[in-house]
């Protein structure tokens, strides 16, 4: 099996500090999540910038400000930037961060419920960012929610509107109102993707550990943080990002696999070495 590639999603759009006093908003909070993370064993951090009241925004000079301040701490860390933003934003503002030219970034593979709310990626914004990342250069991380979401992007694909082989399956379940987390579901999507592809798996709230426990034993990858789970444990709140990534350390090791380094997790998923 090839070694554990872990990425930390330190901040995303919808936590707050009124539910974990820890969640990031400034650019030193972000630095300080993502360097914990790191420091911790994650490969990758799953970035999401805030204003500083934290209100989600998908700003470009935000977005670059945050990226060189991580960047500055912890050179070799892979990052993510999110093009899903927050739910209700366009497609245009979302795709500020692909101006940045980061090494990957996340494709949304399909609309699906958020909760109470509709998170919209229809198939022509589909196109439009596979186009976008086809012209800068930029693996896309396919956040998938929904098994029709795995189907979808792969015909995408194979018409050449996306970025193709060797592909990123995120598989995020659990979200209210889509997929549950459960192993079978996690198996039966895995199943889809094409052979050398890599995958992840991100579970959310309760879910987050028993799916990073499977994603393990299964030979794929792991996906925690706040943006996802906000507690380490029922009723205990994560102090840190960090927290969340030593844990999964710990099932790894427990389970017999290793943690991938950045310039391991580069080489597994087909990126270039650190620029
Ligand atoms: N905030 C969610 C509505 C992504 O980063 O690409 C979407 C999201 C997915 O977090
Ligand atoms: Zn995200």
């Amino acid at each position: 099996m090839e070694k554990l590639i872990i990425t930390a999603a330190i901040c995303g759009a919808e936590v707050t500090k009124e539910q974990n006093p820890a969640v990031p908003y400034t650019v030193e909070e972000i630095v300080r999540e993502a360097k914990s993370a790191y420091e911790a064993g994650a490969a990758i951090v799953h970035l999401h910038v805030r204003r500083d009241d934290g209100t989600p925004t998908q700003d470009k000079a935000r977005f670059q400000e945050c990226i060189e301040a991580i960047k500055k701490e912890i050179p070799d860390v892979i990052l993510i930037p999110s093009t899903g933003g927050a739910v209700g934003m366009s497609a245009e503002e979302r795709l500020q961060p692909t101006e940045l030219f980061p090494e990957m970034a996340t494709l949304d593979c399909g609309t699906c419920n958020f909760g109470d709310e509709v998170f919209e990626n229809t198939l022509p914004m589909m196109r439009d960012f596979g186009k976008r990342m086809l012209e800068n250069h930029i693996k896309p991380e396919y956040e998938c929610f929904e098994l029709g979401h795995i189907d979808t992007i792969l015909r995408l694909a194979k018409k050449g509107e996306v970025p193709g082989a060797p592909m990123q399956f995120n598989f995020v379940l659990g979200v209210p109102g889509c997929t549950p987390a459960t192993v079978e579901n996690l198996a039966f999507m895995v199943r889809q993707i094409p052979a050398g592809s890599t995958w992840t798996a991100t579970g959310i709230g309760r879910a987050a550990f028993p799916l990073a426990a499977a994603a393990i034993v299964m030979g794929g990858n792991v996906r925690v943080g706040f943006e996802d789970n906000l507690y380490l444990e029922k009723g205990v709140l994560a102090g840190s990002n960090g927290e969340l990534v030593a844990k999964v350390v710990r099932l790894a090791k427990e389970l017999g696999r290793e943690i991938a380094s950045p310039a391991e997790a580069r080489k597994i998923l087909g990126l270039l070495p650190s620029p």
